[in-house]
Order: structure tokens, then sequence, then C-alpha cells
């Protein structure tokens, strides 16, 4: 027996004043569960969009693992190779692939040739590590080394050039005219790009 009946022999004035309490508790208790169910909806829906925060944020900072960069990495993985490519993101014109090095992208000899020069926009470093297994990147042709960027075995690629600036502060991007393999040691401190 529900214990709003349970008031018998009290006069009417208390029942009828016990009765909307009850039920006024028993709204309460609905309220609390119907605010349950909303909270768990909110959490729900705060993990949702959490996980789509996450995602979104996860893609940024992987971008240095970028998705195109990533997945070229994974058909070859160190092979001894640089390689350049037109787009960011090791996208766009696949420049040249080599184990060599090429004093000027822009001339009609070796790996890199034409407008291959000032155009690259992603690069990779999938070679052996050992030796001379850093690529320096120069913005100027023969390896002028007043102005240079390094990338390391280690840091694989860089999706996005445009991060990075040359020893003599030009931005990478777009900017490359020569590369040569070269020890980390002979890189200077913040020479190294990512
Ligand atoms: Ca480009
Ligand atoms: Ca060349």
């Amino acid at each position: 027996m529900p214990p709003h009946h349970r008031t018998t022999g009290t006069t009417r004035v208390h029942h009828t004043a016990v009765v909307p309490a009850f039920r006024s508790t028993r709204h309460r208790v609905r309220l609390a569960e119907a605010e349950q169910d909303h909270t768990m909806r909110k959490l729900t829906i705060a993990a949702v969009t959490l996980g789509i925060a996450a995602f979104g944020v996860a893609v940024p900072v992987t971008a240095q693992a970028g998705t195109g960069c990533n997945t070229n990495w994974n058909s070859h993985g160190r092979d001894g190779n640089v390689r350049a490519w037109s787009g960011t993101d090791c996208g766009g014109t696949l420049l040249g692939v080599t184990p060599g090095n090429d004093p000027n992208w822009g001339d009609s000899a070796g790996p890199f040739q034409g407008s291959d020069a000032n155009s690259a926009s992603s690069v990779m470093n999938s070679g052996y590590v050992g030796g001379k297994d850093v690529v320096a990147f120069y913005y100027w042709t023969n390896y002028d080394d007043t102005a240079y960027g390094c990338l390391k075995p280690g840091e694989l690629y860089v999706d996005d050039l445009a991060r990075n600036r040359f020893t003599n502060n030009a931005n990478m991007n777009d900017n490359i005219m020569s590369h040569a393999w070269v020890t980390a040691s002979a890189c200077a401190p913040g020479s190294f790009i990512s």
C-alpha cells in the first residue's frame, strides 16, 4: 500500500497537506531522474563533442604526421632516399626521389630539374641512419651554406615547409634550390626543421 494511504486517522487537512507533499516528493524524484537523464545526455554529448574536439585537435598535432606523408612513408619506409613534393603533406607533384645530392633543382640535370626549384612544400628523409644521414636543403644553388634547413632521418618528413625558416630567416616554402646529405654535426643548432 502506498504510504499516503497510511493517513487513516489524520484529519483531512493533514491528509491534504500530506498528499501534495508526497506528490511533490515524487515530482522531485522524477525531476531528479530527469535531471540525471539530462546530465547523462549532456555527459554523452560532452564525450562525443570531446571526441570530435580531440579528433580535430589530433589532426593538427599529428599534422606533422599528416595522412598523405604518413601513407607515403608506409609505402616504402626507410629506403635511403630524400623526396620532395610541390604540395603540402607529400601531395601535389613528386618533384624528385634520390639517394644523392643535387646542386641545382632548377637546371636540366639530376633528380630535380626545371620548375622543381622554389616549388617544394613538403619533404621527406627516409635515408639510412648513420653518417651523412641528414638532408640539408638550401635557399640557393650549389649548397650555399649561408641559408639552409636540416632534416634529420628521425624526423621522417616535414608536411608543410611553411612552418620552417632557413638559417637566413627566409620561409622554406617554395624556396629550396639545392640539397645535400650531411652529418648532423654539419648543421648549426636551430637549423633543424620539423
Ligand atoms: Ca609548393
Ligand atoms: Ca638538378
